[in-house]
């Protein structure tokens, strides 16, 4: 096989190979504090944990993927975000637990954030030709979470909560609402041939790597929200 190289200015298997270190030293990070979090918080931070280890494993797929074919992974970027986007549901889940969050609310964030991820690579990678009708289903679904957070359950059973957990979720409310609508951007960027919004990819940006910035900003950052939680409450 060719040996490949990364050319200095090839900036997006550069961010494809940081994401991948970054995800590996989040992931041994989290497991090994597993040691020092109370039995309380245990389960939350372990849950942290497998997000950055799954996308660590699909990173290191995705990075490889990227160098030898130039192409973006779409397939393998969106497997990694059904698996990853729906524990952080769980994570929201197991935070407002102790405020009484019962499991319907687990499954309607689910199912939500399902039709977020299947509406967005339905749009991106089957039918590019209609990514606006596509994009806006799936920012349809995007809005009910940050509603659901914001304003709808998740935000009621917050008021329930103890101070510290209130901080929590209102960190990863800005979480959901600044560094999940990153991606849209991304999508943007990425589908705007022949579209309205054709604009947007003139912008001299690259799809690729804003979903990378998108994914280590908010894998890693909503994990240490929640190590946060584990540190200041026993
Ligand atoms: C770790 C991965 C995460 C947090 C991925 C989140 C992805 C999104 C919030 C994607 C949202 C999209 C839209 C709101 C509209 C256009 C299509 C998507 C799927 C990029």
């Amino acid at each position: 096989m060719e040996h490949l190289k990364i050319a200095t200015d090839n900036y997006v298997a550069f961010t494809f190979f940081i994401g991948t270190m970054a995800m590996m030293a989040a992931s041994v990070f989290f497991f090994f504090e597993l040691n020092n979090t109370s039995q309380k918080w245990r389960t939350s931070v372990l849950v942290s944990g497998i997000i950055t280890f799954i996308a660590a494993v699909h990173y290191y797929y995705m990075r490889g993927y990227n160098l030898e074919t130039g192409e973006s992974p779409t397939f393998f970027r969106y497997v990694d975000w059904l698996l990853t986007v729906p524990l952080m549901c769980v994570e929201f889940y197991l935070i407002t637990k102790k405020a009484g969050a019962k499991q319907s609310l687990l499954w309607k964030l689910i199912f939500a954030s399902l039709v977020m991820l299947v509406t967005g690579y339905w749009g991106e990678a089957v039918v590019p030709n209609q990514a606006a009708f596509w994009g806006l289903l799936s920012g349809l679904a995007y809005f009910w979470i940050v509603w659901a957070v914001w304003k709808g359950e998740v935000a009621q059973l917050s008021k329930a909560s103890s101070p510290a957990v209130q901080k929590a979720i209102n960190s990863l409310l800005l979480f959901v609402v600044i560094g999940w609508g990153i991606y849209p951007l991304g999508y943007l960027v990425g589908t705007a041939e022949g579209q309205w919004y054709a604009f947007f990819g003139n912008l001299n940006l690259n799809m690729d790597i804003i979903y990378n910035i998108g994914d280590a900003v908010n894998k890693i950052g909503f994990g240490l929200v929640i190590y946060a939680l584990s540190r200041s409450e026993d």
